[in-house]
């Protein structure tokens, strides 16, 4: 089976003004779709963070992705290696992973296996190696925010909403805030496990914030807290005591391997992390250091859900707990991480998604439902989704009118504080 065309299509979906470590999310988030069509017509779809320069790389990869197998991503893998080389960007020290060839090879990973899943008429996860679940288990993903849903001028908010949909307007800036947008995001989800996203805020101001969650959902409710490693180790050894007993996890609170170890070593919760062992060769430093008892993983920046399988091995092996990260996405990504949820013993804890925040999608099926905050692992062949081309059509016009091309949080920022600035360590 040969590969003969790919579409890449960059979108811009609705994304509300939510806070964090480097800022404020822009109204509209970005996303890149890729389409693999085989000879036969079957066509494979993933979806990767959208930048200006992952487009290019993609761009760039497409000479050497026609005419390849997609039953053999591992010669994919090694023609793009040896036409574009094995040393990446740095990841940057924004919350997110500004690397490129990961994603390139993220997205051309997922796209063959949905294509290849099609092709024999068995799903994702079976090519992974199977199922160890039927569903996969999310968390409540909470933000200290602005008021809006975002969308053009940031004002896309309907008076008449209730619910979840009226709470995804609200601000939420202190303590009760964050309650009230877990009590109604967890109505709404069914979510068991709560995160709030942390080093937006004084310091103080989020550990009241989760012992505020802690009070309201009881004990045994797993609450996690994640300042993006903008917190020196004092301020996060002063705030780890407060909170010893009451977080399951405690993510990224400081920033790199060895502040991270010596943090372990001060306080008494499980570390984890998306910032300090993000790629393959971040891995002896993880062992030297023991930097942290949970990895998120993250297909679109371990390189793919084959890579992520190797991840949950090192997991295994060296005694790491694994969990998942994310980013706003729309529904290819979220049915990726639920195959690779799906196929991976030791993802013990509730996934990350920041699929409730959005409400643009582009595919046929719609929006998908969480089930007491689980979603179903599709037994339908590839991702068991399919695009709606409709809607790509609309999102790409969205991504051209919105003027975006790059996430850029502090920009956004400063358009509410003039002069912000983002700090790799604030507090
Ligand atoms: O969406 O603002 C955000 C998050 O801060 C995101 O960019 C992070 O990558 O969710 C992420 C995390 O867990 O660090
Ligand atoms: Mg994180």
């Amino acid at each position: 089976m040969r590969i003969t065309d790919m579409h890449i299509t960059p979108i811009a979906i609705v994304d509300p003004p939510l806070l964090n470590a480097a800022g404020l999310h822009a109204p509209y988030a970005l996303r890149i779709v890729v389409e693999l069509v085989s000879e036969d017509n079957i066509y494979g779809l993933s979806e990767v963070p959208g930048h200006y320069d992952t487009l290019a790389a993609l761009e760039a990869a497409r000479a050497v992705v026609i005419g390849s197998d997609p039953f053999n991503f591992n010669g994919l893998q090694l023609r793009l290696t040896e036409r574009f080389g094995t040393v990446d960007e740095a990841r940057g020290s924004a919350p997110w992973d500004q690397r490129k060839l990961v994603h390139v090879l993220s997205a051309l990973d997922v796209a063959c296996l949905d294509l290849t899943g099609k092709a024999i008429g068995r799903p994702v996860v079976d090519l992974l190696g199977g199922k160890v679940r039927d569903r996969v288990d999310f968390s409540a993903y909470l933000f200290y925010k602005y008021e809006g849903a975002g969308g053009e001028l940031g004002f896309d908010t309907d008076p008449s909403a209730t619910g979840w949909a009226a709470a995804r307007q609200k601000a939420a800036l202190d303590p009760q805030g964050v309650v009230a947008q877990a009590q109604a995001m967890c109505n709404e989800f069914g979510f068991k496990s709560i995160k709030l996203k942390g080093g937006a805020m004084e310091p103080q101001i989020e550990v009241d914030s989760m012992l505020a969650l802690a009070e309201a959902f009881g004990p045994g409710t797993p609450l996690r807290l994640d300042p993006n490693a903008i917190w020196k180790l004092e301020t996060a050894i002063e705030c780890g005591k407060q909170l010893e007993g009451v977080l399951e996890y405690y993510e990224d609170p400081v920033r790199g391997q060895e502040a991270m170890g010596q943090l372990r070593k001060a306080v008494n919760i499980p570390l984890a992390t998306n910032m300090c062992t993000t790629s393959f060769e971040d891995l002896p430093g993880s062992v030297r250091h023991h930097s942290e008892d949970i990895i998120l993983s993250d297909h679109h920046f371990w390189g793919g859900l084959r890579a992520s399988m190797d991840l949950a091995r090192f997991c295994r092996v060296f005694g790491r707990g694994m969990s998942m990260h994310s980013n706003s996405h729309v529904g290819i990504s979220l049915a990726a991480m639920v195959h690779l949820a799906a196929a991976v013993p030791n993802l013990t804890y509730a996934c990350d998604t920041h699929y409730p925040w959005q409400s643009d999608e582009v595919i046929t099926q719609g929006r998908f439902h969480f089930e007491d905050g689980a979603i179903e692992v599709s037994n339908e062949p590839g991702l068991g989704i399919e695009l709606d081309r409709a809607a790509l059509a609309k999102l790409h016009e969205q991504y051209k009118t919105c003027g975006l091309t790059y996430r850029n949080d502090e920009i956004e920022m400063q358009k509410v504080e003039p002069g912000w600035k983002f700090m790799s360590t604030r507090w």
